[in-house]
């Protein structure tokens, strides 16, 4: 089941049709407690829209939320990190993160530095070397729960990450930095290892970078990432927690503005946004 968020209120999506949830507000809906057996119960009694278009109407799907995100959860992250860091003396610090039983975790965005699907997503002026993270990221309710899962995709400046790891908030976090949706997918178990997250950037209309990884590729548990994430930390409304890139795009490579960044989470959709 889907959960949007729309201009007219919440939409689940079930079994290809849509139904309101416009007597409950979007933060209220996503932390139902027991969200899955929630939807599945309500969802009876509810008539399903004809004809209908999330086209004009859909929002990301965040509202009081974070958005925090993991790091250094793939092989291919830890490696690519390092060779940026090396000349400044940093590299180690990955190699040890990777290692380390604490996961590297940080404050991505608020709600008001997200965007949506088809939204336009930013890179800073004062940087040069600029990828898009492809990463499955988690809905967490307020009780700490993994209630449902998203699309999300990390912007960062690799060449100010790369000058000294200090500046790493200023290499994720600027508006418009962080992309969710399009939708909250609430399945009845934990999503599958097997599933695949997909990276295709265009240019002008022409496929620049594509590649694919699966979640088995990461490195550690998505319990383990929630618990260190929730650790004497409270969210009353639930949080979003992006859980690492496992795609990075070759060392000669930046996004440019006009550049299209789809990301394919099969079981989710695809999140599209455009470098603005
Ligand atoms: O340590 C730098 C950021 C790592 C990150 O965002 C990732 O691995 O996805
Ligand atoms: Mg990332």
């Amino acid at each position: 089941m889907k959960i949007y968020n729309t201009t007219l209120g919440p939409y689940l999506e079930h079994n290809s049709s849509f139904y309101a949830y416009d007597d409950l507000s979007f933060d209220s809906l996503i932390n139902q407690p027991n969200l899955y057996q929630f939807l599945h119960d309500t969802v009876t009694h509810k008539v399903a829209q004809k004809d209908f278009s999330l086209d004009e109407i859909l929002l990301p799907p965040i509202v009081s939320q974070e958005v925090w995100a993991s790091g250094v959860t793939y092989l291919r992250s830890k490696n690519a990190r390092m060779e940026e860091s090396k000349d400044a003396g940093g590299g180690d610090f990955y190699d040890r993160v990777y290692a380390a039983d604490r996961p590297e975790i940080f404050f991505k965005a608020t709600a008001a530095r997200t965007v949506g699907h088809t939204q336009g997503v930013k890179i800073r002026r004062d940087s040069k070397w600029n990828v898009p993270e492809p990463e499955l990221t988690l809905f967490v309710n307020s009780k700490g729960d993994i209630a449902g899962y998203t699309i999300g995709n990390d912007m960062s400046s690799r060449d100010i990450e790369g000058e000294n790891p200090l500046y790493l908030p200023q290499a994720k976090s600027y508006d418009k930095s962080a992309a969710i949706g399009p939708c909250i997918l609430v399945l009845p178990q934990p999503i599958a290892k097997e599933t695949e997250i997909r990276l295709l950037i265009e240019r002008e209309g022409v496929g620049v970078f594509s590649q694919a990884t699966h979640l088995s590729q990461m490195k550690r548990e998505f319990a383990e990432l929630v618990r260190y994430l929730t650790f004497d930390c409270s969210f009353p409304h639930g949080c979003f927690l992006m859980t690492g890139t496992g795609i990075v795009p070759p060392d000669s490579f930046s996004l440019i503005k006009g550049d299209t960044i789809h990301i394919t989470i099969d079981p989710i959709g695809t999140l599209i946004n455009t470098v603005e």
